[in-house]
Formats: C-alpha cells, structure tokens, sequence
C-alpha cells in the first residue's frame, strides 16, 4: 500500500522548504507570521488555521515546547476523530451511498470498499445506480467479478432510484451484510442532477426505513478548496456523514482537508495513497499531520 508519506510527497514539497527553514531556526519567531501564511495557503490550509499557526509562531519565542510539536497538536486538534466504519461490527443490513463529481473516484472506491468488507469476512452487495453510461455500471460489474461480490446492475438510461431499490431489495434477500451503491458522477453545480440524489435517497429509504444508513462524498484531492465547494454543496442537497478523499498522491494542495473537518464537520475516513486496489487507507490523522511536517519516519 502507499504510504502516507509518499501519499503526500506533493504538499509535502511545496511546504517542506519553508517549513524546515522555520522548524530548524533558533527563534523561530523572528520569521514572519506572513511568509509562513502565504506557505500555507498556497497548500489550501483553510484561512482560520492559517491564522491560528501564525499566532502561534508569534508565540512560540516566550514557549518551552517545539514549534514543530506546536503546530502539530494544532493540526492534529483541527482534524479531531475520524472513526473509519468498523467491517466486523457492522450491523446487517448496512446501507452505503456513495456520491461525486465526475471521475473523483466513486466507482474504484466502492469496489475497494467492498474489499475491505470481504477481508474483514462480511458479505457486500455493490449496487450500480450510474445508469448515465454503460461504461458506469459496467465498470462497476467488472470490479465485483474480480473481487468476487455480489452486484445489481440497473440498464443504461434506466431510473437511478430504482437500482438503488433494487440493490437494497438484493442485499436483503441474498443476506448481505452492506449494500454499497455507486452514483453517476454530477457536477455540483446542476441542480436537477443534484436532486436525482434525493430520489436516490428516498427510494432507499422506501425498501429499507433508515437507509442509506451511510453517505459519503467522494473527493478528488487534486482539486483541492474546489473540493470544499463541491462537499458543501453536495451536503446541502443530501446529507453527508463522511468523506473520502482519493488521488491524495496527486495533489500538492492536501491542506484542503482540514477544510473538509472545520467548515463541514465532516469526518475523513478513507484516502487513496496509490492507484493500486489496496491504495485506499483508514484515515491516520496522525500519519497525515507528521507527513506534512516533515516529521516522524520516512518509509
Ligand atoms: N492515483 C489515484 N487514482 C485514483 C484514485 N481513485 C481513483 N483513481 C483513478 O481515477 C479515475 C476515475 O475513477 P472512477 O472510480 O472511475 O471515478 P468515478 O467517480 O466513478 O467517475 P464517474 O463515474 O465518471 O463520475 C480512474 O482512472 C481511477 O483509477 C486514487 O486514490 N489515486
Ligand atoms: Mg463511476
């Protein structure tokens, strides 16, 4: 699996120099607050943060701890608990719905989802309610032959909601432990797409009162703020009740994530390190913060 160290070998780089310089420096409060802003936001650190770290290296001169220690129980603090979901203990019958923009990763992910469901010995049912192209289910079809799960496809052209029925209605009666549906992608910004969901939602809601007991949204995180934008508007029209962040070893702009847990309040569970089947993690906060520093141990 990548590690989360090369995972964000990007941000890393467009931080490492400044970073380093201030961490390294005997008074460390004799750099500008304004040069170690400018770092940040070019690495999509949301504006609050920003200004809470630049506070803090003004500080730092009259503390006893480390800067680098500082900013790191600040960032850590700003990511606060993401619980990813715990496979064994799930309780059957579990609903996922997974939406997205455009090529952010929906399908991969639910078919590496549904692997970590199988590994952790649960039975996964994926759904494909991506009836936009025939590619969509297909590929989705494609992915549960070779992890081996269960799958409904619903015709190209056919109704979202009713795959999504049909999907919950299967996993029922082939007894299932998750239902994982996979969405057509949808620009944020078209409303009639964005209100599919909500028929998407309730006809899971119809078969099955409660579901889909998960939704999550998945982010591509080479888009980084524009990542916040389309969480926030996908959260208005379906609630959210985590993310997935995939391609975070593309993106040099991972600061956007603290974005996604402050201004959303939404928990990260999952990030693609790699574009191998593995290459999905449980979120490590930890692993996050110390590979954006600089800190800790290189693999
Ligand atoms: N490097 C990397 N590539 C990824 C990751 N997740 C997905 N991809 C790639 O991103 C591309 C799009 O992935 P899909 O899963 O088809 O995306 P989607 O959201 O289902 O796309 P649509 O259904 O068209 O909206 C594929 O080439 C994937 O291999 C990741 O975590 N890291
Ligand atoms: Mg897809």
């Amino acid at each position: 699996m990548g590690s989360w160290f090369n995972g964000l070998r990007k941000t890393r780089e467009r931080l490492a120099g400044g970073l380093k310089g201030l961490f390294s420096s005997p008074k460390p409060g004799e750099a500008t607050a304004e040069e170690l802003a400018d770092l940040l936001i070019t690495a999509d650190v949301p504006m609050r943060l920003v200004q809470t770290l630049s506070r803090e290296l003004e500080k730092s001169a009259s503390r006893k701890e480390p800067l680098v220690a500082t900013f790191r129980r600040v960032l850590m603090d700003a990511l606060g608990r993401n619980p990813p979901l715990d496979w064994a203990s799930l309780p059957t019958p579990s609903t996922l719905l997974l939406v997205g923009i455009n090529g952010s990763g929906k399908t991969t992910t639910a078919a590496k989802l549904a692997r970590m469901a199988l590994q952790a010995g649960r039975r996964p049912l994926l759904g494909a309610a991506d009836t936009f192209r025939a590619a969509g289910s297909h590929q989705l079809k494609l992915w549960a032959d070779r992890i081996g799960c269960e799958a409904v496809v619903g015709a190209t052209g056919g109704d979202a909601a009713a795959v999504a029925y049909d999907a919950i209605d299967a996993a029922l009666a082939r007894h299932c432990d998750i239902a994982i549906v996979d969405t057509a992608g949808r620009m944020h910004t078209r409303e009639p797409l964005m209100r599919e969901l909500q028929k998407v939602r309730a006809a899971m809601d119809k078969r099955l009162p409660g579901a889909p007991h998960h939704t999550w949204v998945v982010l591509d995180a080479m888009l980084g703020q524009n990542a916040v934008v389309q969480a926030r508007q996908f959260h208005e029209m379906t609630p959210l009740t985590g993310a997935i962040i995939t391609k975070l070893d593309g993106s040099s702009k991972a600061g956007f994530l603290f974005a996604i847990r402050q201004e959303l309040d939404l928990p990260i569970l999952y990030a693609g390190l790699g574009e191998g089947p593995d290459d999905l993690a449980a979120f490590d906060s930890a692993a996050f913060v110390d590979a954006l520093l600089d800190v800790g141990e290189a693999p």
